[in-house]
């Protein structure tokens, strides 16, 4: 069968390279790709501009379409969130709750909705959290993610609407600049390396958080997706690892390539966001079910993103 993919939010740090990545598979002219702005930078394919809590002009894309597909990533990070709660939960849950139903009324075959590590709050243990351990979150945007795993399993048990989703770690990659997250400082600290600036980094020098290299993040997603559908045990999210570092540890790393690169620690509002989340959780429900394996280690991930951004910079197409 042929698939139409829809993709919400396809302009933010994710969806930039999950873009590429379902247009290489499936077909430029097969990927709708949307979002609230225009593209930013040059790109080919088929784009609509879209406010997903519009849930008319959303369930009419669906609909004209026949989307069998739905990434939906449009969403207000942790950082950001604080900044209005009530309107991050309004955005938030809108635009999940207009996805579900669309994807309902129009019978769409799947939906993949990415949750993240905000939902974990205090009762978390600060190694290896469990994936069925309570969810308490400590900012709205964590809340709205616990509360859109809940709506996730909803429509699976309610209405056997396919809804896939991860618990994402921070994702850190060279294609696309984060915005609005907490853990965006790994991806900062490689582009201040490359400039050859010194960095001041937001959060502690030793806030350790689970994060993720971005062609991990791309391949759990595709995978989970592609994965035959008894498989999928865990109807809210699934956690996802990569690996866990704090922000010396990437420093070091870089430093090992770059000796001259200087760090400084200036805290600020983000570090209580990043205290209230766990160093390290564990993903075996997601190795044991689907087959997900990282491959990418702290090492391996600085080589890639210096020499990427490098390529980059001096004005060369990187990968
Ligand atoms: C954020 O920092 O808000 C995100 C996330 C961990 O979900 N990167």
């Amino acid at each position: 069968m042929n698939e139409t993919i829809l993709i919400t939010g396809a302009n933010g740090q994710l969806g930039t390279v999950l873009t590429s990545a379902l247009q290489e598979r499936f077909g430029r002219e097969r990927v709708i790709v949307t979002d609230i702005r225009p593209p930013q930078r040059e790109f080919s394919g088929r784009f609509e501009q879209l406010d997903v809590t519009d849930a008319e002009g959303l369930t009419q894309m669906v609909r004209e379409n026949k989307v069998t597909q739905i990434y939906h990533l449009a969403a207000i990070l942790s950082a950001t969130g604080e900044a209005a709660p009530l309107r991050t939960w309004e955005i938030n849950m809108t635009a999940l709750l207009n996805v579900l139903e669309a994807a309902r009324l129009e019978g769409v075959d799947k939906v993949f909705y990415p949750s993240s590590i905000a939902v974990f709050g205090p009762s978390a243990p600060a190694a290896d959290v469990p994936n069925d351990c309570h969810l308490d979150p400590v900012t709205v945007y964590g809340i709205s993610k616990a509360a859109g795993e809940n709506w996730a399993q909803y429509y699976f048990n309610r209405y056997g609407l396919d809804v896939r989703s991860l618990r994402y770690p921070g994702v850190i990659g060279h294609q696309s600049q984060p915005g609005g997250g907490t853990t965006d400082y790994a991806v900062d600290i490689y582009h201040a390396a490359v400039k050859n600036v010194p960095f001041s980094c937001f959060l502690d020098k030793d806030e350790q958080l689970p994060m993720i290299f971005m062609d991990d993040a791309i391949r759990a997603t595709l995978k989970i997706m592609d994965a035959p559908k008894v498989a999928i045990r865990i109807r809210t999210s699934y956690n996802l690892a990569g690996l866990s570092f704090c922000p010396a540890d990437v420093a070091a790393s870089i430093q090992r390539q770059a000796p001259g690169f200087t760090v400084d620690y200036n805290p600020d509002h983000r570090q209580a966001i990043a205290a209230g989340w766990p160093d390290s959780i564990d993903d075996s429900a997601a190795r044991t079910d689907w087959g997900w394996e990282p491959e990418f280690n702290l090492e391996r991930m600085t080589e890639e993103m210096l020499s990427a951004l490098k390529i980059k910079q001096s004005g060369q197409i990187a990968a």
